[in-house]
């Protein structure tokens, strides 16, 4: 496989430049690399700019609600545990509306992987303040600056449980499919947080802005993986440097795993049964 055995023959609408287009290349030869079947690959789209790329690799894919990609992707999952199933959404959508759902998500460790395309802002809709914006920034919404704590995605992950956690960047995407290829084969929720700026409404956090101040700790080998406070610690660092790279990862069984129901076949592929439920209703009267 190649990546251009996922391309599919739309034409983006993505703006020039968008780092949309460097996560997707990432995804695409991740899979590539795994040697995955696009017929057994689910991708699960938020609504936004992020959502559009639906159209733009060939895997199945759902463009779900706003807020829902995860639960949409986790209820796939359930429903066909053969399939590598994916979610992505944008920070707003992911860590706005979709809060609630990320923290649920992780605390039952479903085999799927989650990608937030982090551009720090709400673009689809033009430009708005989104959850992961810095303090400060200044967007339509807010003209005299942000003046919450921004959210960051990948020490909420850790704090909740997550078995494997994350970030990436859109402007490295060799480094970004070796995180996806990581992700994807581990057992469980994993988040990849991904920086990919919006060269469109946000003037502050562009490639070179990351650019400045990335630096990656899978290239520290005394990095242990395993240990949650030192991930909890880098993950807290922000400012003129910012870590990337894999924070941690863990093994623990997944919701499936916990699931007698589950075992065996996928649910699709069992045999529809209709069981009477007469006896169920009678016993409530
Ligand atoms: C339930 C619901 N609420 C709000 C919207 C409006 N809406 C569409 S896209 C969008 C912003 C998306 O921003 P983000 O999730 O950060 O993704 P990006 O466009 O930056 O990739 C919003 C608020 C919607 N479509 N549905
Ligand atoms: S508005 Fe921003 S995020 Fe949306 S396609 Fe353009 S550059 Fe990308």
């Amino acid at each position: 496989m190649t990546e251009k055995d996922y391309l599919t023959t739309y034409k983006s609408t993505w703006c020039p430049g968008c780092g949309n287009f460097g996560l997707a290349i990432a995804m695409r030869k991740a899979l590539a690399e795994l040697n995955l079947d696009p017929a057994k690959v689910l991708i699960v789209y938020g609504i936004g700019c992020s959502g559009n790329g639906v159209n733009f690799t060939k895997t199945y894919a759902w463009h779900s609600l706003h807020g829902r990609a995860v639960p949409t992707a986790i209820g796939a999952k359930l429903a066909n545990k053969d399939l590598t199933v994916i979610a992505m959404a944008g920070d707003g959508d992911g860590l706005g509306e979709g809060m609630g759902h990320f923290i649920h998500a992780i605390r039952g460790n479903a085999d799927v992987t989650y990608v937030i395309h982090d551009n720090k802002t709400y673009s689809l809709t033009t430009g708005q303040a989104a959850p992961t914006s810095d303090r400060g920034f200044k967007a339509k919404t807010t003209p005299e600056g942000v003046i919450e704590e921004m959210a960051n995605p990948v020490s909420l992950a850790l704090a909740a449980g997550t078995s494997f956690v994350a970030r990436g960047f859109a402007g490295n995407a060799e480094h970004l499919k070796e995180i996806f290829k990581a992700a994807i084969t581990h057992r469980g929720f994993s988040v990849v947080d991904v920086f990919q700026p919006c060269v469109t409404f946000n003037t502050v956090n562009t490639f070179k802005w990351f650019f400045d101040r990335l630096y990656n700790i899978d290239q520290d080998a005394t990095y242990n993986k395993n240990d949650l406070s030192r991930a909890f610690k880098e993950s807290l660092i922000w400012g003129a440097k910012i870590p990337y790279g894999i924070f941690y990862q863990n093994n623990r069984p997944t919701y499936g795993d916990e699931l007698p129901q589950l075992r065996g076949a996928a649910l699709v592929k069992r045999p529809m049964t209709v069981r009477d439920i007469d006896r169920l209703v009678k016993s409530f009267a």
